[in-house]
């Protein structure tokens, strides 16, 4: 399951084979849910964060308890974290090991990253107080060295796409407007590519680029303006690419 829903509380609803496995609720006006493998046992887990408007954010970890349900192992206190919009599972340091990333906007306006600990515990290693909006977070390999990189959109604030090495910023795109980034092989050469989305304040930059490393730099190698606001959702980039709605064959991570 991964996405956003709505309402408060917030439904989680997660499906197998297209049938209703498991719903349950969260203390959030929305969320975001991903899965993967978060404390390297071979088995996914599933997390969620559930921003409540312009208070505190829920982040928690889920295990499988078997038939169908599922238990909350570990949660992250609730205290520090303010409308997140942008959760991804990935390693975003090449250590082997998965980390958990929380892109936040408004008022805490910082990117922080979990990491599995022992047991069910896990721990904030890594925060990026960047002063930004910062709407999405990807994890993938954008240089196609074989490392993985840390993906962030922002918004008000430094208003771009930024890269992270190891943690470290390693290139931003300049302040474009409203962003959100995804990873994905969009040209089908075995290669990925980031493909930014901007929007949401209905001026002449807002639309979608497409940004390739070309061994030096990311290189902005296609963009297309819309002069009014997009969704800032990131598979809506996808329409842009088909002059129509997404195909069900396009899939990125
Ligand atoms: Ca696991
Ligand atoms: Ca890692
Ligand atoms: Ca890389
Ligand atoms: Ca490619």
């Amino acid at each position: 399951m991964t996405g956003i829903t709505g309402g408060s509380p917030c439904p989680v609803r997660i499906f197998k084979n297209m049938v209703l496995l498991a719903s349950f609720t969260q203390n959030g006006s929305r969320g975001y849910g991903k899965v993967g493998d978060v404390d390297n046992d071979g088995l996914n887990e599933l997390v969620i964060a559930t921003p409540n408007g312009d208070t505190t954010t829920y982040l928690k970890v889920y295990k499988h308890s078997g038939g169908g349900a599922f238990s909350e192992v570990w949660n992250s206190g609730f205290a520090t974290r303010v409308e997140s919009r942008g959760l991804s599972i990935g390693d975003m340091d090449t250590d082997g090991v998965n980390e958990i990333i929380l892109a936040q906007s408004y008022y805490t306006r910082k990117v922080d990253a979990y990491r599995h600990v022992s047991g069910n515990t896990y721990n904030l290693v890594w925060t990026d107080n960047n002063g930004s909006d910062n709407h999405s977070s990807c994890v993938g390999d954008v240089d196609n060295d074989g490392q993985k990189e840390l993906v962030v959109g922002s918004g008000n604030g430094n208003w771009d796409t930024r890269v992270y090495e190891n943690g470290a910023l390693g290139w931003s795109s300049g302040a474009v407007d409203n962003q959100q980034a995804v990873i994905g092989d969009v040209d089908n050469d075995g290669q990925n590519e980031i493909l930014a989305v901007s929007g949401a304040s209905n001026n002449s930059n807002d639309g979608a680029g497409i940004y390739k490393w070309n061994g030096t730099t990311y290189q902005l190698i296609w963009y297309k303006l819309t002069g009014t606001p997009s969704s800032t959702l990131a598979e809506k980039v996808l329409w842009y690419f088909h002059g129509t709605t997404p195909a069900s064959d396009d899939v990125f991570v």
